[in-house]
């Protein structure tokens, strides 16, 4: 009967995060309303997603529909959602969106004490050959929300009392870290609930895949190249590892933490401060990583220590098994002595 009671004990992820917050005596529940209108978005996204390539295939998403109304990209629908999602919780002051220029701060009567940085559907251009895509998420905190500025947001990475992501594919599943490890949940369609599937996840110490854009090498600094030529031609004699690279970052970042192995996305001469974004992309990941026994690095310092100055800026990451960036940070930390 051991199954029968998991099966009617229905773990979701609301559940979950109560269960997490009763430690917090202080909490009246602000994070809990947060996180279900943050799952409302993903949900709404996940739907999407899913009708995208039917759509098409019926031309009902080409340029136009069948109102003849311009049909908006995937990509900016979710954002939309997102945004009022999170407004309409009444729990957040200020919002960044990697497809908005500049930061949203919330109407005073509808604020909270929540900041979220997003990006709604990262990969989107992956939408059309059904590869993964996903929403990437980082909550901090503000103590005086009666004057809210951008500048709230430009926090570091360290300062975040949440990070998850949502990734679309084959199912919907949402990782989520509160400080306390990460957790993974599946949304039942059936139920439109995230169930606990993946509980405490922990990334293996090193591992046998890497992840990186090889289009990139002729840019490569030295660590980097020395690094990738390690994967490839061992020097201790251990067989190469193998290369995966899906180019949608939820997806490549999901498939590092349940596998193990290194994800980077480095700095070259054409970006000298690579291409992801930090506060709604390296952050979230980064703080994943280390919440599942991981670590992050941008090639100078650990990522989460880096204090953003612009709202969308960039940096190098080398994110993944614990092992695998202590070989990278040893290989940075050569390349400067030799100056
Ligand atoms: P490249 C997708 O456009 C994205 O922002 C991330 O999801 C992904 O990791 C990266 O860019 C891929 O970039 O230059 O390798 O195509």
């Amino acid at each position: 009967h051991e199954a029968d009671a998991n099966r009617t004990d229905l773990m979701t992820i609301t559940r979950f995060v109560l269960n997490e917050q009763s430690k917090y005596p202080e909490s009246r529940g602000d994070f809990t309303i947060l996180l279900s209108h943050i799952l409302l978005g993903c949900k709404f996204v996940c739907s999407a997603v899913n009708k995208a390539g039917l759509a098409n295939n019926l031309g009902l998403a080409g340029d136009t529909n069948v109102q003849g109304e311009e049909q908006k990209k995937l990509d900016v629908i979710s954002n939309e959602v997102f945004v009022k999602a999170l407004i309409s919780s009444g729990r957040t002051c200020l919002l960044v969106s990697e497809e908005i220029e500049d930061a949203i701060i919330v109407p005073p009567a509808l604020r909270g004490k929540y900041i979220v940085v997003f990006d709604p559907l990262d990969g989107s251009s992956n939408i059309d050959c059904g590869v993964s895509i996903g929403t990437i998420f980082g909550i901090y905190t503000v103590k005086d929300t009666a004057n809210v500025a951008v500048e709230a947001a430009l926090q570091s990475g360290s300062s975040l009392v949440a990070a998850g992501y949502c990734m679309y594919g084959s199912s919907c599943t949402f990782v989520l870290s509160t400080g306390n490890g990460v957790n993974g949940f599946t949304l039942d369609p059936s139920l439109g609930e995230f169930i606990l599937t993946h509980p405490n996840i922990k990334i293996p110490k090193k591992g046998k895949l890497y992840s990186v854009n090889e289009g990139n090498a002729k840019n490569w600094d030295e660590p980097t190249t020395k690094y990738v030529e390690n994967c490839k031609f061992p020097k201790d004699g251990s067989p190469p590892k193998s290369l995966r690279y899906i180019g949608s970052m939820v997806a490549d970042i999901h498939r590092t933490l349940l596998y193990g192995g290194i994800f980077m996305y480095p700095a070259d001469m054409k970006n000298p401060n690579g291409k992801l974004r930090l506060l709604y992309e390296v952050f979230p990941m980064s703080y994943l990583m280390e919440q599942a026994g991981g670590q992050a690095f941008t090639g100078k310092q650990r990522a989460l220590d880096v204090v953003p100055e612009k709202i969308h800026d960039r940096s190098p990451v080398f994110l993944g098994s614990y092992d695998e960036i202590e070989q990278m940070k040893e290989l940075y930390a050569n390349s400067k002595a030799n100056g």
